[in-house]
């Protein structure tokens, strides 16, 4: 049997190595009897297409991230700022671990929607691109930032005073070209493949988020699979946590040498003074996603903070 696969993401990202390794593994543990189909961003329409997809069963298996919002408004937790570790690794670990990834409160998040998710993926920090440098608040006034569609975004950036834009993903490389939007926020290796650091020039690690995306499957599909395809899932995504972690690291290491060896782009690191500033602007947000998604929201947040409670900085 087939099981198909929709990423959000172009062959080569970090969602790509990801559902290629799951696909082999698969084809491994069932002795080849399951063939996964990948579906790279673009091949099923776009972002919300994919979402759509999964949930209608069009498609078993998906990723889903910033966009999502429209679809498990939970999801948008991660679109919060300054709530994760520093330590990507002991981000990666402890999302995939029962206490986050099996809690009522996640679950029931995407099972409410007819979706099941299986394992978090963490792809890098969010780095900030721009035509100015931009080390403060002060600087980011009035600056039309590009930013994945959900609200919790859009009210993180306009409390630290830009005007943020929301602008399909296949469509932001002529944005930035023709300056609809003036800015913009991936991970380092989607700056470099997207080729959006060519019309941009200046690249600002600010580490004020990393980029989360959740693999959910179509809960119906989910619960009506023989019980050893569901533990050759298990075992697949847990294998794939340290898998991951390292391939995304390599990749957005690689990528940062690319994008300053073939442009003239210009690197800015923000030091703690300046991180500071803004992370004093994004605490209100936290209010707005509680007030947005409900008491599943607060248990949500409760839950990230006790589970990181000893690794923040
Ligand atoms: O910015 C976006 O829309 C997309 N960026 C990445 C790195 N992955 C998926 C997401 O939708």
């Amino acid at each position: 049997e087939t099981w198909r696969f929709g990423l959000e993401e172009i062959e080569g990202s970090v969602q790509y190595e990801y559902a290629a390794e799951f696909a082999e593994l698969v084809n491994e543990k069932t002795d080849g009897d399951v063939n996964v189909q990948l579906f790279p961003y673009g091949e099923l329409g776009g972002l919300t297409d994919i979402y759509d997809a999964v949930q209608a069963g069009a498609i078993q298996l998906a990723f889903g991230s910033g966009f999502l919002g429209g679809t498990v408004p939970e999801s948008q937790l991660f679109s919060l700022n300054f709530i994760l570790p520093q330590d990507e690794w002991v981000t990666t670990r402890k999302l995939n671990s029962d206490t986050f990834i099996e809690s009522d409160a996640w679950q029931n998040s995407f099972r409410d929607r007819g979706l099941v998710p299986l394992a978090i993926v963490p792809e890098g920090f969010q780095v900030w691109t721009f035509n100015e440098p931009i080390r403060t608040p002060e600087d980011m006034e009035g600056v039309q930032i590009r930013v994945m569609d959900n609200l919790l975004l859009r009210e993180t950036y306009r409390a630290y005073g830009a005007q943020p834009t929301s602008i399909e993903y296949g469509e932001l490389y002529s944005a930035l070209q023709q300056g609809q939007a003036e800015g913009n926020i991936q991970p380092v290796f989607a700056h470099e493949e997207m080729g959006f650091y060519e019309v941009q020039d200046y690249m600002v690690f600010a580490n004020q988020a990393q980029f989360i995306a959740t693999v959910m499957a179509n809960q119906d599909w989910y619960e009506g699979l023989p019980d050893t395809y569901r533990e050759v899932i298990d075992e697949t995504t847990d294998e794939l946590v340290r898998y991951i972690h390292d391939v995304q690291q390599e990749l957005n290491n690689e990528r940062l040498d690319t994008i300053t060896s073939e442009s003239d782009i210009e690197i800015i690191r923000l030091s703690n003074e300046e991180r500071a500033a803004f992370e004093e602007l994004a605490q209100p947000v936290r209010q707005v996603f509680v007030d947005e998604v409900g008491e599943r929201g607060q248990e949500l947040l409760d839950l990230i903070d006790q589970l990181f409670e000893e690794d923040r900085m």
